[in-house]
C-alpha cells in the first residue's frame, strides 16, 4: 500500500533532515519556488481533491481560495496541532516520525496563499513532537528553506511553534486564534470565517497537521496521482487511521481513503481480541455517531461515512466488543465534553452537564422511559450552540438513541446496567 505520510518513517526514531532530503524531501518546495506560481500550487491542491483531515473534511484548496487576494496587511497560516479528540493520536505519531513533511507543506501553503508567517499551535503534552518540529525548523532554516528570500526566490516565510495552554476548546479554530492572541480561548462567531478575518483581524487559513503534510507529495507528484490513491472515485489520497479498543493491533496506519470498515478491522487491526465479538465502534473520533457490524461494508471516506449516518472525522476508530455497555461508553464521552465546554454559550454550558446527569442516572439504575425523549430533544437543542463542540458531543448520544434503544430500555427495565 502506497505510503505518502509515513513514507519517511524509521523504526523507533524520527527521520533526520538528511534522510528526508535524500528521499525527495524539499524537492516540491524547489519545484514550486523555481517555476510554479502561487496560483499554480493552489490549483494543484484544488484539483487533488484534498479535504481537511482535522475532522470537518472541508476542501483544502477551496478554503485557501477564500483568502482575499489584494487586501493590504499581513495574512497568516495556522497549523492546528491541538490534537485532543479522545481516540485520536495520528498527528502525534506523524510528527514523532517525521516533522519535515509538515514543515515543507506549511511553506508550500504559505507560498500559495501569500503568507509570510505561520504558527504551529501544538498540544502541551506533545513534547517530543514539538521538539522534533523545533529541531526540524532549525535544520530547514540552516539550509535556507525558511526565512528571508528562500533559495533566492524572493519568497520569505517564518514558522513559529506555539505550545497550547491545554484545553480541548483551543482546537476550535476561532478559540485557537484567541488563545494565540493571548486572550481567553472562547470561540468567535462565524462568519466572518477565519479565511477572511482571523488572527489579529487578518485573513487566516487554519489547516490540520495531516492536511498540510500531504501538500509536498501533491506538488511533487501531481493532483491526478493523489486522487488516484483512494479506493473510491469520490475520494482522494490516503488517510491516517488511529485504532484503539478491543482489537489485536492498536496501531496508527496509513491506508487508501475508501477502504471499508470491515477491511480495516480484519486487516491492519488483526481482527478482534481472541474470543471477543465486535459490537460497535466510534468511526472517527469521540464526536462521531457509532457504527455497528451492519456498517462493515461502508467505505471509510468523508461522503460514504456521512451517508451511513456518521462522520469520518479524524479517523480515530475506537472498537468495542459485545460485553461493552454503550450507555456507559456514551456517558464516558459526555463526561469529557461537559468538562471541556468553555462555558461561553448556554446550550453547551448547561446542556452537556444535564445530558451527563441523565446518562449517569440511567447507568446507575434510575433511568426513566421519558429519558429517551429528553435525550433526543437535547440532540436537537444542542445544535444551537456557539461552536461545533456541543453538536459534536451529541454525536454519540444520537448514535446511542438510533442504534442501541433496546440497550437503553434494558437499563431502565432492569434498574441498572445489564453489563455489570
Ligand atoms: C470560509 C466559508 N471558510 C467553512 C471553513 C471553516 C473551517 C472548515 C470547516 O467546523 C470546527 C473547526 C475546527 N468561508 C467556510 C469556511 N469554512 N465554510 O471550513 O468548517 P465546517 O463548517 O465545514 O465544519 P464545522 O464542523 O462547523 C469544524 C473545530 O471544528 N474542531 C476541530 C479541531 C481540530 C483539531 C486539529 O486539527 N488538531 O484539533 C473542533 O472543535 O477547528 O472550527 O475551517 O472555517 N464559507
Amino acid at each position: 500500500m502506497e505510503q505518502v505520510l509515513f513514507r519517511h518513517n524509521r523504526p523507533g526514531r524520527a527521520a533526520t533532515f538528511a534522510e528526508y532530503c535524500g528521499d525527495g524531501g524539499f524537492e516540491a518546495l524547489k519545484k514550486a519556488l523555481g517555476g510554479l506560481s502561487p496560483d499554480d500550487v493552489q490549483q494543484m491542491v484544488v484539483d487533488s481533491g484534498l479535504r481537511g483531515r482535522g475532522g470537518a473534511g472541508f476542501p483544502t484548496g477551496k478554503k485557501w481560495s477564500f483568502v482575499p487576494r489584494n487586501l493590504p496587511g499581513p495574512r497568516w497560516l495556522i497549523c492546528n496541532c491541538d490534537e485532543m479528540e479522545p481516540g485520536t493520536y495520528k498527528d502525534r505519531v506523524l510528527l514523532e516520525a517525521n516533522p519535515y513533511s509538515l514543515i515543507e507543506g506549511i511553506l508550500l501553503a504559505c507560498y500559495a496563499i501569500g503568507v509570510h508567517h505561520a504558527f504551529i499551535f501544538i498540544r502541551r503534552g506533545y513534547e517530543t513532537a514539538a521538539a522534533n518540529l523545533r529541531h526540524g525548523i532549525a535544520e530547514a532554516d540552516k539550509a535556507e528553506f525558511i526565512g528571508d528570500n528562500i533559495m533566492g526566490s524572493g519568497f520569505s516565510c517564518a514558522i513559529d511553534v506555539h505550545v497550547s495552554a491545554g484545553r480541548y476548546i483551543c482546537g476550535e479554530e476561532t478559540a485557537l486564534m484567541n488563545a494565540l492572541e493571548g486572550k481567553r480561548a472562547n470561540p468567535r462567531s462565524k462568519p466572518p470565517f477565519p479565511a477572511v478575518k482571523g488572527l489579529w483581524g487578518g485573513p487566516t487559513v487554519v489547516n490540520n497537521v495531516e492536511t498540510l503534510s500531504n501538500i509536498p507529495a501533491i506538488v511533487a507528484k501531481g493532483s491526478a496521482w493523489f486522487k488516484g490513491l483512494a479506493k473510491v472515485p469520490e475520494a482522494a489520497g490516503t488517510k491516517l487511521f488511529c485504532i484503539s479498543g478491543h482489537v489485536r493491533n492498536t496501531v496508527c496506519v496509513e491506508l487508501p481513503m475508501g477502504m471499508t470498515l470491515g477491511e480495516i478491522i480484519d486487516g491492519p487491526c488483526g481482527g478482534m481480541l481472541p474470543g471477543r465479538k465486535f459490537k460497535a465502534c466510534i468511526p472517527g473520533g469521540a464526536s462521531t455517531p457509532f457504527f455497528t457490524a451492519d456498517h462493515f461494508a461502508v467505505p471509510m471516506d468523508f461522503d460514504a461515512v456521512a451517508k451511513a449516518g456518521s462522520r469520518l472525522g479524524t479517523g480515530g476508530i475506537v472498537v468495542f466488543d459485545e460485553n461493552t455497555c454503550m450507555v456507559g461508553v456514551t456517558l464516558n464521552l459526555i463526561r469529557f465534553f461537559a468538562r471541556e465546554s468553555c462555558g461561553w454559550c448556554t446550550p453547551c454550558r448547561e446542556g452537556l452537564p444535564f445530558v451527563h446527569e441523565v446518562l449517569t442516572r440511567m447507568e446507575q439504575g434510575r433511568g426513566r422511559e421519558e429519558d429517551l425523549e429528553i435525550l433526543s430533544e437535547h440532540v436537537h437543542y444542542l445544535n444551537y450552540s456557539f461552536c461545533a463542540l456541543a453538536p459534536g458531543a451529541m454525536g454519540p448520544v444520537e448514535g446511542l438513541l438510533r442504534l442501541f434503544k433496546d440497550e437503553i430500555r434494558e437499563h431502565i427495565r432492569k434498574n441498572g446496567c445489564p453489563f455489570k
